[in-house]
């Protein structure tokens, strides 16, 4: 078998995304009591004891389990199997009392403090970067629907190949990320290019988890963001296309309807259009 030198391997953007996992956010923990690390450690291991009795899980399956977690770790694939098949429902109880934007996953790849753009241009992209040209035009608002002067949008997406920049080789630094700040209307106007479906490496376990399991391993094509302002709850969302054939059954299960964007063709160009707005949650009393 033959593998594309830039194709990116389990191990290469997993030992990227576990080093970034550790720089960002595995500092001081959630300072836990006792009595809630115990119930809840109490009850995830009871749900397995239950499940292994229910199929009557043989010493040859755990063993198999035991060597795939052992994997996981070695290849730095942590982030990755947490965030697609876990991070959604820790977002669904995190945002449940919000009444502007619905957020969604953060996933494995965000780096903090892309390059700066103002509130209107373009996203760093390689000359020729391939992928049909997106125009972006939006508002920040609160939910009571006062213009959010000065909210920072940060974006981050995958290229036309599906392929993260500090993830994958061979792609710049700060390759399709960028940190926009509306002006002093909220308003911004980000000009990209339309990602490709992303689809989880196979060569790694939790590829060979998919595989095993007979399951697909894309997620849609999507644009991630987080939008911040002064006195309001940080949103994070994902911003998927109309028309993508894995939007209902993302492997990561995080398309939610109001993130589904429907780009018109802009009259006269190549590339695209679409106006996308945000209303952030005032912080909590
Ligand atoms: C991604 O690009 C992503 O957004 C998630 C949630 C998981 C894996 C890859
Ligand atoms: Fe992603």
């Amino acid at each position: 078998m033959t593998t594309d030198p830039k194709a990116p391997t389990a191990a290469g953007s997993g030992a990227d995304a576990t080093d970034r996992f550790k720089t960002d956010k595995a500092g001081p923990g959630a300072d836990t009591p006792p009595e809630r690390v115990d119930v809840l450690a109490r009850e995830v291991l009871a749900a397995v004891h239950a499940i292994i009795r229910r199929h009557t899980v043989t010493y040859a399956e755990y063993n198999a389990l035991k060597a795939w977690m052992i994997d996981v770790g070695e290849t730095g694939e942590w982030p990755l199997f947490l965030d697609v098949w876990v991070e959604h429902v820790v977002e669904d109880v995190a945002t449940e009392h919000r009444k502007g934007n619905k957020g969604t996953i953060e996933g494995p790849y965000y780096v903090p403090n892309a390059p700066d753009r103002g509130p209107r241009g373009s996203v760093p992209t390689r000359s020729g970067e391939p992928g049909t040209p997106l125009v972006w035009t939006g508002q920040v608002t609160s939910t009571d629907g006062r213009a959010l002067a000065g909210a920072r949008i940060e974006l981050w997406h995958a290229d036309a190949n599906g392929l993260y920049s500090q993830f994958a080789p061979g792609i710049p630094e700060w390759n399709l990320r960028a940190t926009f700040t509306a002006d002093d209307e909220g308003r911004f106007e980000i000009h990209t290019v339309r990602p490709a479906p992303y689809r989880i490496p196979t060569d790694g376990a939790c590829g060979r988890l998919i595989a095993a399991a007979g399951w697909h391993s894309w997620r849609p094509a999507h644009l991630h963001v987080k939008v911040s302002a002064p006195g309001h709850e940080l949103l994070t969302a994902q911003l998927y296309f109309s028309g993508d054939a894995h939007n209902d059954d993302d492997i990561a299960s995080a398309v939610k309807p109001e993130l589904v964007l429907e780009p018109r063709p802009t009259t006269g160009g190549a590339g695209e259009g679409v106006a996308y707005d945000f209303a952030l949650d005032p912080v909590r009393a």
